[in-house]
């Protein structure tokens, strides 16, 4: 039995959430007021994240990427998470990486700036785990007041402002519509059975812009076949109704044999490059400029500028034309590491391919990212690995 440390509310334990459910791996879900989550997670991992899973020989497994990790490297998936041929491998790591770490601006921005329309829910929402504590009363207003506070924060960190939300929801809007047309003809991002693509994607799509009240309302109006994949992505089942068994079978058969990606999933990919990959050549440019001025970087301490391991000062980036601020912290570097690493594991020959089809959604930029050190996980931090 699996234990998930999270809430209903979070982007990031939707991620882990999902994983789990499409891989049928018995998991019981409990808020971070389980006493469990002070006296044996908090002292773990030395901050408050979540989602964070415990296994019953007191296992504790921090970051979704990490616990997708293990349940691949234990030999525990029923459906294989990461796509064996190079095209689709690679395609799962950057859409892996686009979802986590891409799309939180958006997800952030229809949470946070539509709070007065969405406030009943939001209460509601944050409110659950200091209810679950026992907290009443004026202590628990005041309480909710000061963590939603924290989130809404990070909206100029992740530079949402009147010049700036325009384009942010042009943005958007866009990518819903692409993404609507795929699923219109695909349950999954990569065709017919659920990888890293979809589980990375899932993250900003389900707790925040297929579940708060306005974007989800958004969302089910322009987008439904959008919608439903989010809450197939909910489902233990492959959950595929509308989609014909015999064709589905024909064509897992044909993606494992091809290593081709699904038509319809080119122009998310161009959408992605054009919008969401400055952002990542700022953030490692960033990382790199401030490991160029900062002599004797210790292996093994944190991936950020600031002490507290939180990550760098924000760099602006070109979204259609408006400067946008785009936070920066080690994790983003980690995440694209992943891909990049995979790129380099391939023969000269798998690269070719690789690089063909990036550069034909111009997502080519993304495979030559590199930070001029490593970030590796160590003890549930994003810490410095070797220089390259
Ligand atoms: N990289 C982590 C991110 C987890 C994360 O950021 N979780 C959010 C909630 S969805 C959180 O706990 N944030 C606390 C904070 O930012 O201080 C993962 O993939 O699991």
């Amino acid at each position: 039995m699996i234990t998930l440390f999270g809430t209903p509310h979070s982007l990031y334990t939707g991620k882990a959430r999902a994983y789990l459910r499409k891989q049928g791996l018995a998991y019981r879900e409990v808020l971070p007021s389980d006493p469990r989550f002070s006296s044996l997670i908090l002292p773990a991992i030395g901050r408050m994240m979540i989602p964070v899973i415990l296994l019953d020989d007191g296992t504790i497994i921090q970051d979704t990427t990490d616990i997708i990790d293990w349940g691949r490297n234990q030999g525990l998936e029923a459906i294989a998470s990461l796509p064996a041929t190079p095209v689709r491998k690679l395609t799962a790591l950057a859409l892996d990486l686009f979802g986590t770490q891409g799309l939180t601006r958006a997800a952030m921005h229809y949470r946070w700036s539509y709070r007065d329309q969405q406030a009943k829910f939001l209460n509601h929402e944050f409110g659950l785990t200091l209810r679950a504590a026992g907290v009443q009363g004026e202590a628990l207003d005041g309480q909710l007041a000061k963590m939603m506070a924290f989130f809404h924060g990070y909206l100029p960190k992740l530079g949402v402002n009147e010049d700036t939300i325009p384009a942010i929801e042009a943005s958007y809007l866009d990518l819903m519509a692409s993404l609507n047309a795929h699923f219109e003809r695909c349950p999954y991002a990569l065709g017919s059975s659920p990888t890293i693509a979809d589980y990375g994607l899932v993250a900003p799509l389900w707790a925040h812009l297929g579940r708060d009240p306005v974007p989800a309302d958004l969302m089910k109006r322009q987008a439904p076949s959008l919608f439903r994949w989010a809450e197939r992505m909910q489902a233990s089942d492959p959950d595929c109704p509308e989609f014909p068994e015999a064709n589905m079978a024909h064509a897992a058969a044909s993606e494992a044999e091809s290593d081709t990606l699904p038509d319809t999933l080119l122009p998310v990919l161009r959408l992605l490059a054009q919008d969401i990959l400055p952002e990542f050549q700022m953030a490692v440019a960033t990382i790199n400029a401030w490991i160029a001025q900062t002599p004797d970087i210790e292996v093994g301490t944190f991936a950020s500028a600031a002490s507290d391991g939180r990550g760098f000062r924000g760099g602006m980036f070109d979204l259609r034309g408006v400067q946008v601020r785009g936070a920066v912290t080690g994790y983003t570097l980690y995440m694209i590491q992943r891909v990049t690493d995979a790129f380099d594991a391939l023969s000269a020959h798998d690269q070719a391919l690789v690089k063909a089809q990036f550069t034909a959604c111009g997502l080519d930029g993304l495979l030559s990212l590199r930070g001029l050190r490593r970030v590796e996980r160590v003890n549930h931090r994003e810490v410095w690995g070797e220089a390259l």
